[in-house]
């Protein structure tokens, strides 16, 4: 990118008008839930690599995309990775969580076993880069929280656009993922997410999202 390079911006018409496409788009993604009951039937390539690169088209601090998305099949990573998460899970579990924490968590039904994590065909794990190297030398990444967490909006989205279902899984700590995927100084984990199909029998907790009310706070003019 060089500097005060610009090009006419070419507009996104979606179908519809603009009250259609988002009433839609508000309908598709009320439908999203996160699923612990994964099948391990295969999911191509190609379509992960569409799906992370939506998540890599997110905005960033000064456009620095300070993230890396690895991208697990291999069974055997998969293992070691499901091996250390459960040894971390089970101190959360026994101890690490806090009374009042593990109460909220009852209704999802969650423990220290994490079988996903071998079944699911792919995990993606986000790692965030806190500064990129150049030649040896550091140089600093901005927003680097809030940039990769958009990254993993659109992640989640683009994995239930394209008909699969996901988990936002944050085993902690998780320092054994940069070790057992090899991952520079760098990189810290951000996030594991297992990607997939459900399984025919999959369950998910009753919730109910807020309402308008309870989320948004409007500030007006009033002729509007
Ligand atoms: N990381 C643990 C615990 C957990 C924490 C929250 I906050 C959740 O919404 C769900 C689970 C686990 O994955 O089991």
């Amino acid at each position: 990118m060089n500097s005060k390079d610009f090009i006419p911006y070419d507009p996104f018409y979606p179908k519809g008008s603009t009250q259609e496409a988002s009433a839609h788009y508000r309908k598709e993604m009320d439908h999203r839930r996160s699923l612990r009951f994964f099948s391990d039937r295969w999911v191509d390539k190609e379509v992960i690599e569409n799906i992370i690169m939506t998540a890599s088209s997110a905005p960033s601090g000064a456009h620095k995309q300070p993230w890396t998305f690895c991208a697990v099949s291999s069974s055997e990573i998969k293992s070691a990775i499901r091996k250390a998460a459960e040894e971390e899970e089970y101190e959360n579990y026994n101890g690490r969580m806090s009374e009042d924490w593990l109460k909220d968590l009852e209704v999802f039904d969650t423990n220290w076993k994490k079988p996903f994590l071998e079944i699911a065909p792919w995990l993606i794990i986000v790692f965030k880069k806190a500064y990129d190297l150049d030649n040896g030398e550091r140089k600093k990444n901005y927003y680097v929280n809030e940039s990769v967490g958009i990254a993993c909006g659109f992640l989640l989205t683009a994995i239930h656009k394209a008909g699969l279902v996901s988990l936002t899984h944050t085993p902690s700590p998780m320092n054994f993922l940069q070790k057992i995927l090899d991952r520079p100084a760098n990189e810290r984990p951000y996030l594991l997410v297992p990607v997939g199909y459900p399984t025919d029998n999959a369950v998910v907790p009753v919730l109910t999202r807020k309402t308008e009310d309870e989320v948004i706070v409007y500030y007006e003019d009033d002729d509007q």
